[in-house]
């Protein structure tokens, strides 16, 4: 069923009243040719473009001039909508400041202030920030720094990592080994040896749950298999998305998270959580962590962390993971022998101070109850289209899975999000058959009521 992340891929199919500026007269797109686009359908989209030139609040324009409804945050990133001037403006300033400094050996303010103000906001206890570049350092960051604590704490042989079926941690070497998304590891030959999945936890007897499912809990009794299998003594950490995205938003059963945590506690286990979509709003709490009320050891993070704007992530570690490793470390060399050269950038870091600003004065971080519930109404009220199989939320988090056609897993979703495209509104089709909703947490409820009504005209029509 699930035939891989971007199988559809989102941007690839034909869609033929949209104007192609590009195009040459032969039909054949000119000038395309030099940008191997990422995980699109390279030669589909170049034969029939959808170009993007300019956005604003909840809207894209596209190129020839239509408003389209941003359903999906971009990608699960632009939380406080389009064109904030604010931080266009920080950007701007920092740029003729401090355009770059090194942040190896040497410091420089932005991006001390920036981890103070994300350590004010991060779950207790979870504030020692190291920056990446994206949600795949993020995550590889994550991964090598439970290594590294457990070597730090005389527990060497601790080095598998675990991940979970349908996970997606990006596309770092670590993060496509733990991943579980077929697609994006088949075609790679051997990943990091030394890993293990978890089952994934999405089951049709939960088809058409209204946020968490109820029943599943024990699917985290998995992660107790493998410790069977394994041994504790060599399992470092397991990396979950407390909501799946890439796979088409999987919402955890009731207990389950709290199980893994308890399993996770009483192996000497670390748990990871990569927040890298839940993060910053997205289930109206500041983390997915909070929503759940539980404390994981690592939190990796991207996207939402600069509005999408700045290609950046944080880590968010534990004191204990943090002090074991720099503060119990003999000497006085570097401690971790870990990092990017544009970790805490000055421009990345003023990017993700503006974006705070807005959250925080804008309460993006807590989006209100009634907001969330009209948005889980709105989508649930396509229960009854044709050849939908199931409806899935979690805070601004949702997906409608449709029947897939025989044979051709993807293709119906494709259809319809390129028929949303046309009638005004980014639907995202990935999983295969389903429709992935995440948008931008500035949205109200005549938003909702736009979105929803395209896709459900868009639904009824494909076939
Ligand atoms: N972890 C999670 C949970 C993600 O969703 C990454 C890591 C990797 O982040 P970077 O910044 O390296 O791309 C992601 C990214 C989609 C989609 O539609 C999802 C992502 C990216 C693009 C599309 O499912 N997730």
């Amino acid at each position: 069923m699930f035939t891989g992340v971007f199988a559809d891929t989102k941007l690839a199919a034909s869609s033929a009243n949209v104007a192609q500026p590009h195009a040459s007269p032969s039909g054949a797109a000119a000038g395309l040719d030099a940008f191997w686009m990422p995980f699109t359908a390279n030669k589909r989209f170049k034969a029939s473009p959808r170009m993007l030139v300019a956005a604003e609040g909840m809207y894209f324009t596209t190129d020839d001039g239509r408003k389209v409804l941003d359903g999906t945050a971009g990608l699960w990133c632009v939380n406080a909508g389009h064109g904030r001037r604010a931080i266009a403006d920080a950007v701007h300033r920092q740029l003729l400041t401090l355009d770059y400094a090194p942040a190896f050996q040497l410091g420089h303010p932005v991006a001390f202030e920036f981890a103070n103000r994300l350590a004010e906001i991060a779950p207790a206890g979870l504030d020692r920030i190291f920056f990446t570049g994206s949600g795949s350092e993020s995550n590889d960051t994550a991964l090598k720094m439970a290594l590294a604590y457990h070597r730090a704490n005389g527990q060497g042989s601790r080095t598998r990592l675990i991940g979970r079926e349908l996970g997606y941690h990006g596309v770092g070497f670590g993060g496509i080994s733990v991943g579980g998304i077929g697609n994006n590891r088949r075609g790679f030959g051997a990943l990091l040896p030394g890993v293990d999945h978890l089952r994934h936890t999405l089951e049709r007897r939960s088809a058409f749950s209204r946020g968490q499912p109820e029943l599943g809990a024990e699917l985290a009794d998995d992660l107790e298999r493998l410790v069977a299998l394994h041994g504790a003594e060599t399992i470092a950490a397991v990396v979950v998305e407390p909501v799946s995205g890439s796979a088409g938003v999987i919402v955890p059963p009731k207990g389950y998270l709290e199980r893994l945590r308890s399993i996770c506690t009483q192996h000497g286990i670390l748990l990871i959580f990569d927040e890298v979509i839940t993060a910053f709003g997205r289930l109206g709490t500041p983390f997915a962590a909070d929503y759940f009320g539980i404390r994981p050891d690592i939190i990796c993070t991207a996207k939402g962390l600069t509005n999408g704007v700045a290609p950046m992530g944080a880590v968010f570690a534990s004191r204990a993971i943090h002090d074991t490793i720099v503060q119990k470390s003999s000497g006085d060399g570097i401690e971790f022998f870990h990092g990017y050269t544009y970790s805490g950038s000055p421009m990345t870091a003023a990017a993700g101070i503006a974006t705070l600003d807005i959250y925080q004065s804008e309460n993006l971080l807590h989006r209100p109850p009634e907001l969330i519930q009209y948005f889980e109404d709105a989508l649930h009220s396509l229960r009854d289209l044709p050849r939908v199989v199931d409806v899935r939320n979690l805070g601004l988090m949702g997906a409608v899975e449709l029947e897939s056609r025989a044979g051709k897993p993807g293709s119906r979703a494709m259809d319809v999000s390129v028929d949303c495209f046309k009638s005004g509104a980014i639907v995202r089709s990935n999983a295969g058959d389903v429709l992935a909703l995440s948008p931008p947490l500035i949205l109200e409820k005549k938003h909702i009521d736009e979105l929803v009504g395209i896709m459900s005209a868009a639904i009824a029509r494909v076939a």
